[in-house]
């Protein structure tokens, strides 16, 4: 049958195959109703430094999805009751896995039926019995181009800094968060000053640059734990976790007055440039409607002359 894994010997030709490099363990979902074979998998997986999550019950699909959030799926092929072509279409059905890779492994050898699963939403498919080396080394790749992939499209282009989807993504997440461990959490949305005649002035290219040095200057200054996004095309949104309201304030008022003393480069001119800032503390509402007074807070610095934070 599958045979019997020397764990000493398995970790030797896995860290051969990485060259040791370290990786953030890649999280891996396995969907086998045989119970010998999840725990196989389950034994080579941890040995290769990856976080395996294994079912045996094809029904536990969307639940797994869910609670284990899997950057890589590997689904066997014949199931009692279903087939892993069945389970990759529910799984291609969920919008936040639309594109995470799918891994058959199954004991299936015709190549039409191979073929015939790829086709239907499976990325790879390997056959078992199965060589450890091959199984990580497939892993591996998919989970490397996943990852580039994510990373690029949760990215604003110009900046670097979230995009305005992710940004609220990750407003919900600090909601929830904020709410189990009953913290503070504000949220500041930040609208640059007079920025039209920023571009006529100097040009577009001379604007973009000023929207990265913000965006370099806020990260700069903020903490790791803040989250920085570009919200639209001047605006940026700030969230600011674990954070009173005052202190939220004074830090953002802080960073505006350094900013607008800062002198941006125009050819052999400078010039200054300032933002307007509006803080909203969170208070058991959606993250809607802190964006909403947050938005407020800002037109509110807006109609006081610009160049202010309001809280
Ligand atoms: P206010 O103080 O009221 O915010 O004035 P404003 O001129 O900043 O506001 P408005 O919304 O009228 O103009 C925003 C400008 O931002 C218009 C647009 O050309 C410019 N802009 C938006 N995105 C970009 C970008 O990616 N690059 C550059 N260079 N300019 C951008
Ligand atoms: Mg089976
Ligand atoms: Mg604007
Ligand atoms: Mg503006």
């Amino acid at each position: 049958f599958y045979p019997a894994v020397d764990p000493g010997q398995l970790i030797e030709k896995i860290e051969t195959y990485t060259h040791g490099n370290t990786v953030e363990p890649y999280k891996v979902l396995v969907l086998d109703d045989s119970r010998a074979q999840a725990k196989y998998m389950e034994t080579v997986l941890r040995k290769a430094g990856m976080t395996a999550h294994i079912i045996t019950d094809p029904m536990q699909i969307i639940h797994a999805l869910e609670e284990f959030s899997p950057e890589i799926i590997i689904l066997d092929m014949y199931m009692p009751g279903c087939t892993g072509m069945e389970i990759a279409r529910v799984i291609r059905q969920q919008d936040r896995f639309h594109s995470v890779p799918i891994i058959y492994l199954s004991a299936e050898e015709d190549v039409t039926k191979q073929l015939h699963a790829m086709s239907l939403g499976g990325d790879d498919f390997l056959t078992k019995p199965i060589d450890p080396k091959h199984l990580i080394a497939t892993i591996h790749n998919r989970g490397r181009r996943a990852r580039s992939l994510l990373a690029l499209m949760i990215r604003d282009s110009l900046t670097g800094l979230f995009n305005h989807t992710h940004t609220l993504h990750l407003l919900d997440q600090e909601i929830v968060r904020a709410r189990q461990k009953g913290q503070s959490l504000c949220f500041a949305m930040i609208d640059i000053d007079y920025f039209k005649k920023v571009n006529d002035t100097f040009g577009h290219p001379i604007g973009d640059r000023v929207l990265r040095s913000l965006s370099m200057f806020l990260k700069q200054r903020l903490r790791k734990t803040d989250h920085i996004g570009r919200y639209g095309g001047e605006e940026f949104a700030i969230i600011l976790p674990d954070t009173r309201p005052s202190d939220a304030r004074n830090v953002l008022n802080e960073i505006r007055e350094r900013f607008s003393e800062l002198q941006q480069p125009a050819g052999d001119q400078e010039f200054k440039v300032t933002f307007s800032c509006g803080v909203a503390s969170w208070s058991d509402e959606s993250s809607q409607s802190l964006c909403e007074r947050a938005d407020r807070a800002l037109y509110t610095s807006k109609a006081e002359g610009r160049n202010c934070v309001t809280l």
